[in-house]
This record gives C-alpha cells, structure tokens and sequence, in this order.
C-alpha cells in the first residue's frame, strides 16, 4: 500500500513501529505451552500488574479472548447478557453459540451504553426449565457505537447488582485504554469489578497482533485450558509479546492524539452538506457518520473513496465508519475530510 493512502477504515491496520520490529528481533523465546517463553511471560506479568490483576493471558486476537473468557464463566445452555449491537454478538461468528454451547441474551442501550436498569429484566428467573443467566459482557469504548465510554460509575453499578445476584461479568475492553485517556482515569480503576477483562494489543496500541485476558490466577488458568482446546496454544511466541510489550508501554501515550484527530474528522464531517454527525458524541477514535441524505449509499461512497485513496467502512446503508490511530497524522485527517466533501458535493 502506498504512503498516499490515509487508511481510516480500522485502528486494526497499524503496522510495527521501528521499536516494536526491533523487540521482535531481540526477543528471547522459548516454547509457551511449556509455559517457557520469557517474552511471553513478562508481558503476561506486566499486564497484570497494570490492571492490578493477579494474571494475564496472551491470546491471538480479541474475539479468541472474549470467547475464552466466556466458556470459562459459562455452561452450555445457558445464555450471556450483551448489547444488542455489540462486537461479540455481531462480529465474532456466533462463537460463543457455536462453540461455547451458550445463547446470547440482546439488550440494546442507547450509545451502546447498558445500565443495570435495562439488564435486570432480561436476567432469567432461578428455574430449572429455563436458560439461566451465567454471563453479563460489557463492550468499552463501545465499537459500533461510535468509540463510547461507560461512565465508571454506570458500570460499577452494573458489576455491583450483578455480583449480589451471583452472575459475573465480562469486559470486552478491546479498547480499554482509549476508554482510560476519555475519563483521564487509569485502567486499573475502571475495570477493578470486572470479573473477566480482554483487552486488545492490535488496536490503538498498535501491536501487529494480540490481545491479552487479566483476571484471578485461577480464572486465567482455566483460561489457558480453553485457549488450548480453541487451538491458541502458541510456541515461540515471544517474537509477538515483545512487540505487545512495547505496545503496552508505548501506546497508551498516542492515544490523546489519535482522539484530537477524530475531533477534526468529526468537525470537518460535521460541516459538510448531507452528513449527519454530532461532534460532541465523538468520544474517543471513532467517528461513524450518516450519509442518508446525501445521493449516495455509504458502500457506494466508501467505493468512491477508495477510489480517492481514503479508506473507510460501510456500517451499513446509511453509515460508514473512519477510524484514527498512530498511522494517521492530522493532516492526513483534514485531507479526508476535503476528498469526502469533494466526493459527496459531487454526489454522482
Ligand atoms: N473489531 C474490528 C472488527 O472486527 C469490526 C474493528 O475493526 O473494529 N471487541 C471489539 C470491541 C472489537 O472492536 C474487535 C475488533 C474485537 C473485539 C475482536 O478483536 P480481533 O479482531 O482481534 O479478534
């Protein structure tokens, strides 16, 4: 792909940095089923320390994380509380149905944002013929609904209620620290009542690959149980933890950036013709955008940028989503927004 083309269309897209290639050169490794891998190791180590867990586990994506975290916390037949417009429900396969043996339970929230009141009455009654409620799972910064942050407290409260009722909860925290730089509260903070926490390497910190579970010792020894069984025991993997590690040191500080800059897409955006976008819901690095009124469908118009050299996503026929992270500068922003008023003022 040439340096012309300001890819929008995920913080998934970043390639290594310098430091990053360097620590995957230098790596020390060794077998990781054996549990030898020092790389590994120290990266699971220093995720735990700075969710202020006990353990951590390094899975090869997200969707293996979160569906590792929910077989470790659920039977089959039983069903797993999510928002109706989550990536767990909508982007992960059905995993969690398919292979983990368990029902999703949809509840939709306004901003993607659940509270404890609109998930206490889909908890199933405590009845043998009925599904129960093993699982709540919790999406934040939430995706597909544009980057939104739960306000701690709306989740602690969630945890609390769920707790006195016996049922865990699941964080897909993919993008957990571009959530800690919108409430200037660290991670640990924000997630300390989360029974289970996944958290992404591979987005906005930028790693090549990975993502990393935190919990109890004894809950992230089950998990490494399930990684295995879903085929995500992985050998010399400290070539990719060393990336991960300076991922994790490295990252979290260019996340502000990459937040100013979806501010000057969703500004820019904002003043064009056609395009629908409140500026002030854009929270963190993801800008999703309404295009219903102008004369063109979004997957036309994402065809008509990439045409152009900017690359977005189609949400779905009225919606495209862009994306910044540590590849895209500022003025590679203010060029998006130019070629997207270009191409929709020309609405053919
Ligand atoms: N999200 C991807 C796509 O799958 C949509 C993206 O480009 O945003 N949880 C959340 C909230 C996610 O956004 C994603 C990936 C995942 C989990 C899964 O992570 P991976 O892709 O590593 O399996």
């Amino acid at each position: 792909m040439s340096d012309k083309i300001i890819d929008l269309r995920s913080d998934t897209v970043t390639k290594p940095s310098p430091a990053m290639r360097q620590a995957m050169a230098e790596a020390e490794v060794g077998d990781d089923v054996y549990l030898e891998d020092p790389t590994v190791n120290r990266l699971q180590s220093r995720a735990a320390e700075i969710f202020g867990r006990e353990a951590g586990l390094f899975v090869p994506s997200g969707s293996m994380g979160n569906l590792t975290c929910i077989m470790a916390q659920t039977f089959r037949g039983q069903e797993v509380i999510c928002e109706a417009a989550g990536h767990i429900y909508n982007y992960e396969m059905a995993s969690m149905t398919a292979l983990g043996g368990v029902l999703p339970r949809l509840v939709a929230a306004a901003d993607g944002i659940l509270t404890w009141d609109k998930i206490a009455p889909a908890i199933r009654e405590k009845v043998y013929y009925r599904p129960q409620t093993a699982l709540i799972s919790l999406e934040n910064t939430h995706n597909m609904a544009g980057g939104t942050v739960y306000p701690t407290d709306v989740a602690e409260e969630i945890c609390d209620r769920a707790h006195e009722v016996g049922i865990p909860v699941h964080l897909d925290g993919a993008r957990i620290f571009n959530a800690a730089v919108y409430l200037r509260q660290d991670v640990a903070a924000i997630t300390k009542k989360f029974d289970s926490v996944q958290f992404c390497l591979s987005k906005g910190l930028g790693a090549p690959v990975g993502s990393m579970i935190v919990g109890s010792r004894d809950f992230i020894e089950r998990c490494r149980a399930i990684r295995k069984m879903l085929g995500g025991g992985m050998r010399q993997v400290g070539v990719l933890a060393g990336a991960g590690l300076v991922a994790l040191e490295e990252g979290p500080k260019l996340l502000p950036r990459d937040h100013e800059n979806a501010q000057i897409l969703a500004q820019g955006l904002a003043r064009i013709p056609g395009i629908q976008i409140d500026p002030a819901k854009v929270q963190t690095n993801i800008v999703i955008f309404d295009v219903g009124r102008t004369r063109l469908a979004a997957p036309q118009l994402v065809k008509k940028l990439d045409q152009r050299e900017v690359l977005s996503g189609a949400v779905d026929a009225t919606r495209i989503r862009v994306v910044t992270h540590r590849d895209v500068g500022r003025a590679d922003c203010e060029q998006a927004v130019r070629v997207i008023g270009e191409v929709v003022g020309a609405g053919y």
